[in-house]
């Protein structure tokens, strides 16, 4: 028997499902799990008749491999990514490459970076996005690291990811943890275009008492303008009967929702170099208030919150439109923006039309929106921000001011509405030449002597304030 082109180690639904992928592009994957009867499932139920090689211990793992040894982990990030390396590490030889495919943490990465470079090692930091659906019929895949060992297993995963216009939705992305970071930016851009997305819906079902299949067929419509996975997916859900009642499965969901980390890593990251982000900050602090329930019951309760019994108008639905339209852009620009950012603070040199294109398919942001996104960064020097490429400029000017109503008419209601808020408050400093931080700086040299500059002459002042 040949030697396997690529071994896979973690068989849970990702690593089953993009070994599987690897697998009908011709070639020969070893698999590998933690848990043997896993992997012997995995081979009884869906790899036998392919050139899938089950194996049972590490040694024989790696024995099965083609030299140089490409070897992809798909296992839970944090601690079992730090495991596998180090016991791989004596198995493998100088060359080899270790692929990390799950969601790590982009500071994890440079660190196995350098282990892996101090043993001889080759490592790619590959974020993968797609969910099972698209690690088996084409994700989105966005590496990073040795860019030596993007040349040996690059044109694998360009195989599996899905193709737009025949490129691959993969590509090396830059040294370092460009590949991780640029995936944890996704995820936080996912958090704020979802964010937006579940306040559109709460403002038809609350404000409107719309049900949900004219919700559904509302998204649908929203859709073929965007054409976004997210969009295309909240109008799936609307129409989802409950299989163990009544009605639409929707309305019984507890509406607690959960997070894993990666639009907090998101936050935090832009946080430290300066960079707002706040359509994406307001979708994680959503997601923290909607976790408090039980609070959330206990204090309505003490307030007996005065939600008006004042519908929103028909005429409001065309604004929501041009409001969650415009939101979902300003997600992107934040998300683009921290790129941009980190790649000059971290070195990453990322091409971040590059990027737009690789998230065109496959990934969970996909959206026709990625195209213009992509022209808008075609050419350095980049904008500003998107909302200062030439190309989203008539976008912006024609959908604010329907931005600007929907917040207002959401305030009226007493409805929260934190996205599409963040959204417009963003565009609003955005596009303000005067803010008043000038008020700020003469607090903080007031209270505590830290000096201001002055519009009218250069260097730095002191006051003594007040008597
Ligand atoms: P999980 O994230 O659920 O991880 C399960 C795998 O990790 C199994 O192979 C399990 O082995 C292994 N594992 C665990 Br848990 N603890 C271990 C330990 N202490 N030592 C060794 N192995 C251990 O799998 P997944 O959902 O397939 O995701 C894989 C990666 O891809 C993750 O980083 C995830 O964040 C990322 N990702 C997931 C999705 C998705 O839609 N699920 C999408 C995009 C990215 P066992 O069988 O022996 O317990």
């Amino acid at each position: 028997m040949s030697d396997s082109d690529i071994g896979v180690i973690g068989m849970a639904v990702m690593g089953q499902n993009i070994a599987l992928n690897i697998e009908s592009n011709g070639n020969r994957v070893s698999v590998y799990n933690r848990t043997g009867s896993t992997t012997e499932s995995f081979y009884e139920e869906r790899g036998t008749d392919k050139q899938i090689v089950p194996t049972y211990d590490l040694e024989s793992f790696v024995d099965s491999l083609e030299r140089p040894r490409k070897v992809l982990l798909m296992v839970k990030a944090g601690k079992p990514v730090d495991i596998f390396i180090d016991k791989l590490i004596p198995l493998l030889d100088e060359g080899d490459v270790i692929v990390d495919g799950g969601n790590s943490d982009f500071h994890d990465t440079e660190r196995r970076i350098e282990t892996a470079e101090d043993e001889g090692l080759l490592y790619l930091g590959t974020g993968i996005s797609g969910g099972e659906y698209g690690a088996l019929h084409g994700p989105s895949i966005m590496p990073g690291g040795h860019e030596e060992a993007y040349e040996i297993v690059g044109p694998l995963l360009e195989d599996a990811a899905a193709q737009v216009d025949g490129e691959p939705c993969c590509a090396y992305l830059g040294p370092h943890s460009a590949g991780h970071y640029v995936k944890m930016v996704h995820n936080g851009i996912e958090y704020a275009v979802m964010q937006s997305i579940a306040e559109a819906y709460w403002l038809m079902a609350q404000g409107l008492e719309m049900d949900p299949p004219e919700m559904s067929d509302q998204f649908a419509e929203w859709n073929e303008r965007v054409g976004a996975y997210l969009y295309e997916i909240t109008a799936d859900i609307l129409r989802q009967k409950d299989d163990r009642g009544d009605g639409f499965l929707i309305n019984k969901i507890l509406d607690t929702a959960k997070q894993k980390g990666t639009g907090k890593w998101s936050v935090q990251s832009a946080l430290d170099y300066g960079v707002p982000v706040p359509t994406m900050s307001a979708a994680v602090e959503g997601r923290f208030l909607s976790a408090v329930k039980d609070e959330r019951g206990r204090i309505g309760g003490q307030y007996k919150v005065r939600r008006p019994q004042q519908s929103l108008s028909q005429e409001f639905l065309d604004d929501l439109e041009e409001a969650l339209y415009i939101s979902t852009v300003s997600s992107y620009a934040q998300g683009i923006k921290l790129l941009n950012v980190a790649s000059e603070e971290r070195g990453y040199d990322l091409d971040l039309s590059t990027v737009a294109r690789i998230w065109k398919d496959g990934c969970i942001i996909r959206s026709t929106l990625l195209d213009p996104i992509r022209t808008a960064y075609d050419e350095t020097p980049y904008p500003d921000n998107l909302i200062a490429a030439p190309n989203f400029q008539s976008e912006y000017n024609d959908a604010i001011p329907a931005l600007r109503r929907v917040v207002q008419a959401a305030r009226a209601a007493a409805l929260p509405v934190p996205g599409h808020s963040a959204s417009l408050d963003y565009f609003e400093s955005l596009t303000s030449p005067d803010l008043p931080a000038n008020m700020i700086q003469a607090q903080r040299d007031c209270f505590g002597a830290h000096t201001y500059e002055r519009r009218d002459a250069e260097g730095t002042f002191h006051t003594e304030w007040g008597e």
